[in-house]
């Protein structure tokens, strides 16, 4: 199992090591001086490293009992990453800092209930003292309160309609210090990445019966992000065979396998509208059954939905498939494709009334449920799932970010009134061409808005940069002209052959943005020659020719070119569609030689191709629309 997998952090932070012990002096003295008002100057370092702390100062004896406390109302998993929820490394993810503004409000108003109950019992005139129990110590009458958990409310409070779990829909979401940098910086570290075998074993945990996995594939680098041999590796159940009559349920050891779908998200990215998008399911589908190899070979693939969770694209028919199936419903995938935004689009969310709600929750505790995540965690410490929350009608939904690695571990959120729950885990390890883009320009690799290229012409002798010499594009015959549309946010750039060569290799400036880090120019290498093999003439026939084909239906005449093409993906990045014009072959019995082009890049990865899908034409009619409502200048002649 993956560093990042619940059960490490489970372990090295199980809750009675949360609260703070003498094991961990450093980062109390570091905490202390964080805590200050005023930031810690050169000199107070020198003296915190000149003596040691003043070990029975009330200041640190007030800080450690805020960190006490705030064991006891920190949910067990802070529900923006996943993370176990921790007070004693602030580096690592799940880290709940005193320091912050809603961290000492969540202490105050624990402070407050604490007050408020120990008046009640005043008021009632419970002697304490004849139990052998002391009010008098203020500790003690902390002990005597339950926790408040953040993420399950509790039963008591839910059940009262004045709650504000019930009430208010804008609930404070309390996540860690790493989601909260995240979300209001912009920076964070990533998690490691688990790989298929830790996906499988959470997979093997869970706690119901029927399950289905949601497998994203990112749209952008499609089928670039799908998982190998996906049936296999997740153990989950092949495709329907194209026999009606054959069984749908499959058992392996005594238990039912899980269904999988695909869901091909981010398909905003690939065109404006929906019915543009929609028009490209029988392309995917194709692609998905090639990329699928055998499993993909005679069966059915009605299992794809290809969704839009920023334009709420096909996201309503998913949250009501989810709704009807219930169980587990797990969201696997590679790391930023699109995961937690998938579940924030399609999460099924209770449209439950409050009386409806209160009579749940009653019903709950009829049956005696595990009252709170603590406890629920404690009853099975071995299993390497997180406990389930309890079910929130407005539930903290996963960060979501554009850094790779911003689910730590697995996310439970039930939903149905127990029919259910969605669990959104780390995305696996994808390529890693971000090792190799300076820091403040990683983010810049990841396409999140749908980008408009122009389409460039890539004269004989020259080549095409990519990222400031990142990727290099570069026809195999020099005599060929290319035309190039870039579907990548990053900076193009067409030159030479042999500048761009030297730009890639760092001896000469490249005058734009530079993408790639210090020192990759010596890691260049070729990731390899691809054909552009694929026939698209009938899609780029001339204007006049094109409309008295779909006028006169008339056969497309025998032209002496033709136009082939390859779409070139970058792997978590996008595409560049590639095409060329040729004379046409004459002898149709000749072995066909494609036309190539030659990709470079660090270490010589990264790289794929595929059919083109050919967005660029619905580009190039928007262009032709607009140019045809542009008013006709008419001149005058005097
Ligand atoms: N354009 C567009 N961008 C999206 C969509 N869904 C997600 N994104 C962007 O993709 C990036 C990654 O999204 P996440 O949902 O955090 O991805 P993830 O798979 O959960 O990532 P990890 O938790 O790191 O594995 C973010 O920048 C999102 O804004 C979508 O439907 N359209
Ligand atoms: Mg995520």
């Amino acid at each position: 199992m993956s560093a990042c997998s619940r059960g490490v952090l489970s372990r090295a932070l199980r809750l009675d090591v949360l609260r703070l012990n003498p094991r961990y002096p450093r980062q109390l003295a570091l905490t202390i001086t964080s805590f200050r008002s005023t930031p810690p100057t050169a000199n107070s370092i020198t003296r915190h490293g000149l003596h040691t702390p003043r070990l029975f100062s009330t200041a640190r004896f007030q800080r450690q009992a805020a960190i006490e406390n705030l064991t006891d109302v920190l949910p067990v998993c802070c529900p923006g990453c996943g993370a176990f929820s921790q007070t004693v490394e602030p580096d690592e993810p799940g880290y709940y800092g005193v320091s912050r503004k809603q961290t000492r409000k969540l202490l105050a108003s624990r402070q407050q209930a604490i007050e408020q109950r120990s008046t009640e019992l005043g008021s009632e005139g419970i002697s304490t003292t004849q139990d052998g129990l002391s009010m008098d110590d203020s500790h003690g009458k902390e002990e005597m309160v339950a926790p408040r958990p953040i993420q399950g409310a509790l039963l008591e409070e839910a059940e009262s309609p004045d709650t504000p779990s019930l009430e208010s829909p804008t609930r404070t979401t309390h996540v860690c210090d790493r989601c909260h940098d995240l979300i209001h910086h912009n920076k964070a570290i990533a998690a490691p990445k688990p790989d298929t075998l830790a996906i499988r074993d959470y997979l093997k945990e869970s706690p119901y019966k029927d399950n289905r996995v949601y497998h994203v594939i990112d749209a952008a680098d499609f089928p670039m992000s799908l998982i190998p041999r996906v049936h296999d590796a997740l153990s989950v159940k092949g495709q329907r065979s194209l026999n009606r009559r054959a069984s749908h349920e499959k058992y392996h050891g005594g238990q039912k396998l899980p269904s999988l779908s695909f869901i091909i998200t981010r398909s905003d990215l690939l065109a404006a509208t929906k019915e543009q998008v929609d028009s490209k399911m029988e392309y995917v589908r194709t692609q998905l059954r090639t990329a699928l190899g055998r499993a993909g070979r005679d069966v059915r693939l009605g299992n794809i939905h290809m969704v839009s969770a920023h334009r709420g694209w096909w996201t309503k028919q998913v949250k009501e498939e989810i709704r009807q199936h219930g169980g587990g419903i797990w969201v696997v995938g590679k790391a930023n494709v699109g995961k937690s935004s998938f579940i924030e689009a399609c999460f099924p969310k209770d449209q439950r009334t409050m009386e409806n709600m209160a009579q749940w929750i009653e019903e709950q505790r009829e049956s005696a449920e595990v009252p709170n995540q603590r406890q629920s965690y404690l009853h099975d410490p071995n299993s390497i799932l997180p406990p389930a929350p309890r079910e929130d009608q407005f539930p903290v939904l996963p960060v979501v970010s554009s850094m790779p690695g911003t689910t730590v571990s697995p996310i439970r959120i039930p939903f149905g009134r127990g029919k259910g729950e969605v669990i959104d885990l780390p995305g696996m390890q994808r390529g890693q061409l971000e090792d190799f883009v300076r820091d403040e320009h990683k983010r810049d690799l990841i396409m999140t808005k749908r980008v408009k290229p122009q389409r460039c012409t890539v004269k004989p002798g020259q080549s095409l940069l990519l990222g400031g010499g990142l990727i290099r594009l570069t026809p195999v015959n020099p005599d060929h002209t290319l035309l190039a549309a870039c579907f990548i946010p990053i900076e193009t750039h067409l030159t030479k052959t042999e500048k761009a060569i030297e730009i890639q290799t760092e001896q000469r400036a490249y005058p734009g943005t530079v993408l790639m880090s210090e020192g990759t120019g010596s890691t260049v290498k070729s990731a390899g020659k691809f054909d552009l093999k694929w026939d698209i003439t009938r899609s780029n026939l001339p204007t006049s020719v094109a409309k008295a084909v779909k006028d006169r239906k008339i056969p497309i005449p025998q032209l002496p070119y033709q136009v082939l093409s390859a779409d070139i993906l970058v792997e978590g990045c996008g595409w560049i569609e590639v095409s060329v014009q040729v004379r046409a072959k004459r002898n149709a019995e000749e072995p066909p030689i494609y036309p190539q082009v030659e990709v470079f890049t660090p270490n010589g990865k990264h790289i794929g191709s595929r059919e083109p899908m050919e967005c660029w034409n619905f580009i190039d009619e928007k262009l032709k629309a607009d140019r045809r409502k542009r008013p006709r200048m008419r001149y005058r002649y005097s």
